[in-house]
């Protein structure tokens, strides 16, 4: 017999391929709506287009003709700015004129195509379609003289052209393999970049499963959204910094971390015991190796409870953190979202009387197995569940405590689907969305859950928050570190463009598990590591249950020293890398670099990702294979100079570099000025009048560089009022002379530095005079109340300035 379900229409093909058929349809009328929004009406959708600001031009696709203008959490609000704009209308097309930039929406296609203002065209749009059912994918033409780079946290090399990517923040086994579509944290902002053409940025706001696709059309990128809607900012550059920073505006940029924060941090899964985390602190600070944290894994609290320590491994936090304080050592706990069910426990009972956990539209909460057995998960897309999260955290700050680690907040859960139930619906602060529209922002919510309770606990304090999963704008709230890889060679590699590609999407703070997480790291593997991981923004050697033990000591003295000594230098090098967390936080460009940032006319460097550079002065090319002692290192056009022997080579050709085991390869730029530690403390200090010496690196004759230098107490917010420097010296070199003009852009109040230490290593020539101008008057340095020294045998020249100026200029004459 017939039953109504079997004439179901589903069964009819012609039915369901009418879908694959969808498009816009061609523009019919166009209208200015409130915020400077225009909307372009298609037969079958609306357009929005609305410029953000000068250099940023929103688009979202308004299906049903539904005027939802809302944003996700990720934008800043403020980026939006009133910008002039004309609209005309021509037989083919509209055309919206910025003062920058203008916009061409077709009318038989809808495509959108950027130019800049002077008619250069920038993006070109080869249409929008749904391939299926609800999702929504939106072509853009690339060419031969593409490359594509950001996507946040993916594995492969740096270019991302000829890839195909997912974003769907994951926990998985065996993460960092080359197939893998999509890791921990998803950040949707793709950067074209153009050789000789200007590079843009599409951001594509939108916190479900999203996908990237530079692989299937020869001549096109593909972004498509399998939930909610395509809204996407096109970004203009021309310069990839200029990308970068005008992304960074839009999604935020990083607080300055305190001090301790971008020291060395040691972790391993689990230190399991208060006298075990006490005798790993004393050995480094008996073995002069510096450390500023210790982790503490999952195995610190009461049966997983988060919130509590175990009181019989942990019987006395207060005491062994205060005894950590003595040595300078702080504890980072880790706090996974998953609240233990348990009538008995103080969250759980909260969580449930206030209606603060995930529950499903009939009322159920979600309930997903993860370390303390069933559990349930915050809402952290309502205000009040992140107040209530941050304030949880006075347990950990009464306790001093100002550093959190937010693991398996994709969320990971132990079921098929590895995450949360996709019909859960997120209240969302009155915009109710269902899980599979928001999955992307649960980790991200909850680290700016955490840093807002412990920035208001810390009274005045900066705190630090490390997390594994993020969308974009999650620099605004926390470091991430690049979660589950193992001690592979492979994955040294990977970590680099890995790495670089995060610091482009607008995410500075990153690192990897140095030595590697899972499987056994070797002696030569964790030296090799150690190298290249103390040049990382985020430096955390972490390592797993039962893999072999990887402290800096854990391979007999020979690694050992090796370790000493790279991350000893990580300490020197503080105030240079401190400088550069200042313009990450100003600019959001970021610390650690890919030379195409750099050197975007240099076809050589599309793709190079085994070496990298460290602001703009430093260049690290790290060995990533076993039992080797050369590698090729690609030196960019200018003069670099061997950061251990002196040497100097004409950059724009390779070298071949002799590294063996102790030694990292290493250039600084000619010209560039580092500002170090000078001193032999167990760990020198940010913040802390640890003595500082610019150290110069004499340029090409005929040649001019700028550097700075910032400083503040790295500790607090008092930066946010003015109290740090900010020292610009301009240096020019020439035959016979060098001269030097420092100004301070900005002086600290509240410390004054008596001089000021400048050394040149390896000057050309002998000096005989030191003149410095200040204002109006030529002297000596001496007359000034200076001095300076020059000695003969390395030919370094010491400085000593009165720091009493805000504009000098000074002069080392032959
Ligand atoms: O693997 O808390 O990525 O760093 O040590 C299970 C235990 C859960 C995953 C993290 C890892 C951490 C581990 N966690």
């Amino acid at each position: 017999m017939q039953t109504s379900e079997s004439i179901h229409p589903n069964k009819n093909s012609e039915d369901t391929k009418l879908n694959n058929d969808w498009s816009i349809g061609s523009v019919v009328s166009v209208k200015h709506a409130g915020d400077n929004r225009f909307l372009f009406q298609a037969e079958n959708a609306t357009i929005m287009v609305q410029p953000v600001n000068e250099d940023i031009v929103r688009v979202k696709l308004l299906l049903h003709h539904a005027e939802d203008f809302s944003t996700t959490i990720a934008i800043e609000q403020a980026a939006f700015q009133s910008v002039s704009s004309t609209l005309e209308e021509h037989a083919a097309y509209y055309q919206l004129l910025l003062p920058k930039l203008s916009v061409v929406v077709h009318k038989a296609t809808a495509n959108i195509d950027f130019y800049h203002a002077d008619g250069e065209l920038i993006a070109k749009e080869e249409g929008v379609y749904s391939p299926s059912r609800g999702s929504y994918v939106c072509k853009k033409h690339m060419d031969k003289q593409s490359h594509i780079y950001g996507l946040g946290e993916k594995t492969g090399f740096l270019d991302k052209k000829g890839e195909k990517y997912d974003m769907w923040n994951s926990d998985v086994f065996d993460p960092h393999v080359p197939e893998i579509e999509c890791l921990y944290v998803s950040i949707p902002f793709l950067i074209h970049f153009q050789y000789e053409k200007p590079s843009y940025g599409i951001f594509l706001d939108n916190a479900g499963r999203t996908s990237f696709d530079m692989r299937s059309h020869s001549d096109a990128y593909t972004f498509q959204v399998n939930s909610g809607t395509i809204d996407y900012y096109f970004i203009a550059g021309p310069a990839l910094q200029n990308v970068i920073q005008n992304y960074s505006e839009l999604t935020g940029r990083m607080e300055l971390p305190p001090a301790w924060a971008i020291g060395y941090h040691q972790s391993r899964y689990s230190y399991m015991n208060q006298e075990e985390v006490l005798q790993l602190a004393y050995s480094f600070k008996e073995k002069n190796i510096p450390c500023d944290v210790i982790h503490l894994d999952i195995h610190y609290m009461d049966e997983y409870r988060v919130f509590t320590f175990d009181p019989i491994r942990f019987p006395n936090p207060r005491q062994m953190i205060d005894q950590l304080k003595e040595l300078g050592i702080r504890i980072v706990p880790i706090v996974d979202p998953g609240v233990k069910k348990d009538p008995e426990y103080i969250q759980y009972q909260e969580g449930i009387t206030n209606q603060y956990f995930c529950r499903k539209m009939e009322g159920e909460i979600f309930i997903g197995d993860v370390w303390p057995g069933a559990s349930a998960f915050p809402d952290f897309t309502e205000e009040e569940v992140r107040l209530w999260w941050g304030e949880q955290h006075r347990y950990y700050t009464d306790l001093g405590i100002a550093g959190i680690w937010n693991d398996m907040n994709e969320p990971a859960v132990f079921n098929t689907t590895k995450t949360m139930d996709l019909d859960v619906v997120h209240r969302n602060d009155g915009n109710p969305k269902t899980h599979r529209e928001l999955h992307n922002l649960y980790g991200m919510l909850m680290s700016m859950a955490t840093q807002q309770g412990l920035k208001k606990h810390l009274d005045g304090e900066r705190p630090f928050v490390l997390t594994r999963a993020g969308y974009a704008g999650v620099q605004k709230y926390a470091a991430t570190w690049t979660g589950d890889n193992r001690s592979f060679w492979e994955h040294l590699a990977m970590s680099i463009p890995m790495v670089l590609n995060l610091g482009l999407s607008g995410q500075p703070f990153a690192g990897p598990d140095i030595g590697g997480f899972a499987h056994h790291t070797t002696p030569e593997l964790l030296a090799r590591w150690t190298q290249a991981g103390v040049f990382f923004p985020y430096c955390r050697n972490h390592s797993v249950l039962d893999s072999i033990r990887q402290e800096p000591w854990a391979f007999g003295p020979e690694i050992e020293d090796i370790c000493r000594k790279y991350i000893r230098l990580r300490y020197e090098i503080m105030p240079y890398l401190y400088t550069l967390f200042y313009t990450a936080h100003k600019t959001g460009l970021p610390i650690m670099r890919p030379l195409i940032l750099e050197y975007a006319n240099d076809r050589n460097v599309y793709n190079l990702c085994d070496q990298f550079l460290v602001g703009s002065s430093l260049l690290v090319a790290p060995i990533l294979r076993p039992s080797t002692e050369t590698r090729v290192v690609y030196l960019p056009e200018g003069e670099w100079i061997d950061f251990w022997t002196g040497e100097r080579h004409a950059g724009g050709k390779s070298i071949l570099a002799h590294a063996p085991l102790d030694v990292l390869p290493i250039y600084v730029k000619a010209g560039a000025m580092i500002p170090q530690f000078k001193e032999d403390a167990w760990k020198p200090t940010l913040g802390q009048q640890s003595d500082v010496t610019l150290v110069l690196y004499e340029g090409p004759v005929g040649s001019t560089s700028s550097n700075s230098w910032y400083e503040d107490d790295a500790a607090t917010y008092a930066y946010e009022q003015g109290d740090y420097s900010l020292l610009e010296t301009v240096a020019s070199f020439h035959e016979h002379s060098i001269k030097l003009a420092f100004t301070y852009h900005s002086k600290r109040q509240s410390v004054v530095r008596e001089q000021l230490n400048v050394a040149i290593k390896q000057l050309s020539f002998l000096p005989t005079q030191v003149m410095v101008r200040d204002q109006e008057h030529v002297v000596a340095l001496e007359a000034a109340g200076g001095s300076w020294s020059f000695d003969a045998n390395t030919s370094e020249l010491n400085l000593h300035i009165p720091n009493t100026f805000e504009m000098l200029e000074l002069t080392i004459m032959a």
